[in-house]
């Protein structure tokens, strides 16, 4: 059994106030969390302003830099430890946990620490009215306190994608895991405290959203900036804490993705894709496929591909070879997602596959399995095919033109991401200049390279973070002119 505590200052902190934690592949209990308060959050406030005017704030970039780059090299050094730490929280495969989520949390310190250390600012030389002349150029300094209020899908790979380029700016962060998701978090703190990162420079706040640690510290004045990632209507609530002092937020929030397959695609990679975008991490990725839009002529070959392929995804717990698709996050999540494949059937919708939950082995019976499942024959106003349900689960329609696939994949509030799967140069360029998303990929899907541009268009979110977009956020530029 395992306590969760707050990290602040340095220290593990525990409350008078805890919750459990249970494992979603057999609801077992992990352990229990410990619920910051508003003394936690004022004293994880006050810790991390003493650190950014402290040590921390003295640190040449390259101590910094170093200091990052020995952080890295401490989550690889206790490799195992986080991706069973990840598991147990999450339920998600092994293979996905050792491949994507735990290597990407050492990549983020170590490339954001790349990024800062080479990133050059402009200046500029001008004459001035009276014939003189003035050099100007660009100093950046850390934006200051930062929250980092993380979800629960892939909890230390996001939660350093923003931690990362934040420390790496100078700035000192709070962090608030989701209550679903807390060991990799705290984790994180005895890695910071082995490697010698300053005490103060990382908290850890663990709760709830309202009336807990995330409410009162997106409202707490001392934060100088929110980044979150979450769903909308949490952005929402976010942005109007931050209002309060006019703080600066960053929002990648939730999508309702379309994947485009056109009948001059490579057929075996396509299906492949769209079976990864779908189902994936159990569908619980912000920029999975639910709506997949297919050119009438494969539009029969292609729902029937995609079922054989759904049909062979392993469902079973993490640790067993081969597995694909583990549990969903929670009971609750999974009551939501059914609420879906009710809808679905109470609609008349086709199911080509699935629409309930698998028979599991005694030992996992009370984990919240699921089954994948597509549907064809719903309308576009159906709630299946406008709202997020964050379950491994798609709805297929046929299209004919690609400007009808570009006005069905438009046709949403939300702008994350969009998958393209086409030979033709031609229509994949013009699809990534019309699908109104942050994020547009042709043949392949979640293809990350760091530095780059990421986020959502819409209500998918605010601002780009990634590579030097990140600067933006987690920084404040300053313009220094100087009259010779
Ligand atoms: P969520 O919005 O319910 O919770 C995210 C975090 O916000 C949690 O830590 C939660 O405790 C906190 N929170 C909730 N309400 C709050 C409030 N009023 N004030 C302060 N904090 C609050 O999201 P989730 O269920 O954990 O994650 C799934 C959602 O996240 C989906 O919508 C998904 O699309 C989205 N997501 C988006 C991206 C992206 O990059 N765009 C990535 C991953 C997940
Ligand atoms: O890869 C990333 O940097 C990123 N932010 C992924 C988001 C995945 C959403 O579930």
């Amino acid at each position: 059994m395992r306590d969760y505590p707050n990290f602040i200052d340095g220290e593990f902190v525990a409350t008078g106030r805890t919750f459990e934690n249970r494992a979603p592949a057999d609801n077992r209990l992990l352990g229990f969390v410990h619920e910051a308060g508003k003394a936690e959050v004022d004293a994880a406030v006050a810790a991390a302003r003493a650190a950014l005017h402290g040590e921390w704030g003295r640190l040449s970039l390259a101590k910094r830099t170093e200091l990052l780059y020995a952080l890295a090299a401490e989550i690889n050094r206790r490799f195992e430890e986080f991706v069973e730490a990840e598991i147990a929280d999450t339920g998600k495969p092994r293979s996905l946990a050792s491949h994507i989520d735990i290597p990407r949390g050492a990549a983020n310190f170590r490339l954001f620490a790349d990024i800062v250390a080479n990133v050059p600012t402009e200046s500029f030389r001008m004459t001035t009215p009276d014939g003189g002349t003035a050099v100007s150029y660009a100093v950046r300094s850390p934006l200051g306190v930062v929250a980092v209020v993380c979800p629960w899908n892939l909890p230390l790979l996001l939660m350093t994608w923003k931690v990362g380029p934040a420390l790496a700016c100078g700035n000192t962060v709070i962090v608030k895991p989701s209550e679903e998701t807390p060991a990799t978090a705290t984790l994180l703190g005895e890695a910071m405290n082995a490697v010698g990162i300053p005490r103060g420079v990382y908290n850890v706040l663990h709760g709830f959203g309202p009336g807990s640690a995330g409410e009162y510290l997106t409202q707490h004045p001392g934060v100088n900036g929110i980044t979150l990632t979450g769903e909308t209507r949490t952005g929402e609530a976010i942005m109007a804490a931050a209002a309060q002092g006019v703080r600066p937020v960053s929002f990648e929030l939730g999508g309702k993705n379309a994947g485009i397959v056109f009948a001059d695609a490579d057929f075996d990679k396509a299906v492949a894709g769209i079976t990864r975008a779908s189902f994936e991490n159990c569908g619980q990725v912000c920029l999975g496929t639910e709506r997949v839009y297919v050119q009438r002529p494969i539009f029969g070959k292609f729902v029937a591909a995609l079922k054989a392929s759904a049909e062979a995804l392993v469902i079973g717990p993490p640790h067993q070879p081969g597995v694909g698709l583990g549990p969903l996050i929670s009971a609750e999540h999974r009551r939501k997602v059914l609420g879906y494949y009710e809808r679905a059937k109470a609609e008349g919708a086709t199911i080509v596959t699935g629409g309930g939950v698998p028979v599991m082995p005694e030992e996992f019976r009370d984990g919240h399995w699921i089954e994948p499942t597509i549907w064809t024959g719903l309308p576009e106003r159906s709630a299946i095919i406008r709202e997020e349900i964050f379950g491994p689960c798609c709805h297929v329609a046929p299209f004919d033109t690609e400007e009808e696939a570009i006005a069905l994949a438009n046709a949403t509030d939300y702008g994350l991401a969009t998958t393209v799967w086409t030979q033709n140069l031609s229509t994949a360029h013009r699809l990534g200049e019309a699908i109104e998303v942050g994020l547009c990929w042709i043949n392949s899907w979640f293809l990350r390279d760091l530095r780059t541009a990421f986020g959502g268009a819409k209500v998918s979110g605010i601002g780009r973070e990634g590579g030097v977009h990140s600067l933006e956020f987690y920084t404040e530029l300053r313009n220094v002119m100087i009259k010779l």
